[in-house]
């Protein structure tokens, strides 16, 4: 397939599947937090389509769109939301704790910067085990404040960990504006350069060109460096659900910023030419959707010794 016409189809997918877990909660279908990933499609499929099977992921509380891109089964994803068995963690995750080892998703973490010691330390693992993945560690702009951001990065050069490190630079962290607190788009990748590490940042508007630096500094990794790359994005939903973000910025700032902006209909748009290829794209997706979640939603909750299964690490309990 076309590489532009699969990052369209990864893109929709996950806008997709999003967009149906708003549906869902509106309906109390569906209970719990959630945080969209909506508008910042072009980062995850940008990057996840430049991976190989067997590469790691590890990432953030807005993850399920990094989970989508790398090929988590979407029904194990809506199954997990709706406490099933079959769900990615057997229910013992939920929103935030998504994990499916055997497309390489390593999983999603709700503390700020926590998928950066995660993914350096399973790659540094990987590689002094002789095999040539990588893992990829996206994290939010406001993991640029945790000390754990640049602990990891300090011992990530040191080990030669093959991580990159993808910062997701949405403008805000919950409330916070991120000019206030590191400054201009393409700030953060600048300050990482001073390491020493290649540092570079694209617009994630452009998931073509987020595809396209991903495959070189992909490429630079697997050579055995780290490297890091800010991706411009823009959080157009509230932080969470429950989020009131009119407190904080101006109303509906989200919405004017998808119309003017909208990554998925940028690429829809410069794919117009191969419209049959798209259509086909658009039911499919629509159609995965609906029957992942029909078969979610029909699943079973899990025994209640699931409990007590995953709980502590031992060979036993290690499953996909
Ligand atoms: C160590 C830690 N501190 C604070 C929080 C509370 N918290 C959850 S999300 C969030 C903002 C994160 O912003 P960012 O990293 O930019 O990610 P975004 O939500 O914008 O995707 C905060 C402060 C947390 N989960 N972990
Ligand atoms: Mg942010």
């Amino acid at each position: 397939m076309d590489v532009r016409l699969r990052l369209y189809r990864t893109m929709l997918l996950i806008r997709t599947v999003e967009e149906t877990i708003e549906r869902l909660h509106r309906t109390s279908r569906l209970y719990g937090s959630f945080h969209s990933s909506i508008g910042q499609e072009g980062c995850a499929a940008g990057v996840c389509c430049a991976l190989r099977p067997d590469d790691l992921v590890a990432t953030t509380h807005r993850g399920h769109g990094h989970a989508v891109a790398k090929g988590v089964p979407i029904a194990a994803i809506f199954a997990e939301l709706f406490g099933r068995a079959t769900g990615t963690s057997r229910a013992k995750g939920g929103s935030m704790h998504l994990h499916y080892r055997s497309v390489g998703f390593l999983g999603e973490n709700a503390i700020v910067a926590g998928s950066m010691p995660w993914a350096a330390g399973a790659a540094w693992a990987r590689r002094r085990a002789g095999s040539e993945s990588i893992a990829v560690s996206f994290v939010g702009d406001g993991g640029f404040a945790q000390g754990l951001f640049h602990e990891t990065i300090r011992l990530a050069i040191f080990w030669e960990a093959p991580c990159l490190f993808v910062c997701e630079n949405n403008s805000l962290a919950h409330s916070m504006p991120v000019e206030r607190v590191v400054g201009r788009p393409g700030a953060i990748a600048d300050a990482l350069r001073s390491t020493g590490m290649r540092s570079e940042y694209v617009d994630g508007r452009d998931a073509a060109a987020v595809h396209n630096l991903a495959l070189d500094l992909v490429g630079h990794v697997r050579r055995g460096r780290p490297a890091f790359l800010e991706c411009e994005v823009y959080r157009v939903r509230a932080h969470s659900l429950t989020d009131a973000d009119y407190r904080y910025r101006p109303k509906d700032s989200g919405g004017a910023w998808l119309q003017a902006h909208d990554p998925l209909a940028r690429l829809r748009n410069q794919l117009r030419e191969r419209e049959p290829d798209l259509a086909a794209i658009d039911a499919d997706v629509r159609e995965s959707v609906e029957q992942a979640v029909a078969t979610a939603e029909e699943d079973v909750a899990p025994a209640v010794e699931e409990a007590f299964r995953d709980v502590t690490a031992n060979e036993a309990n290690h499953h996909a």
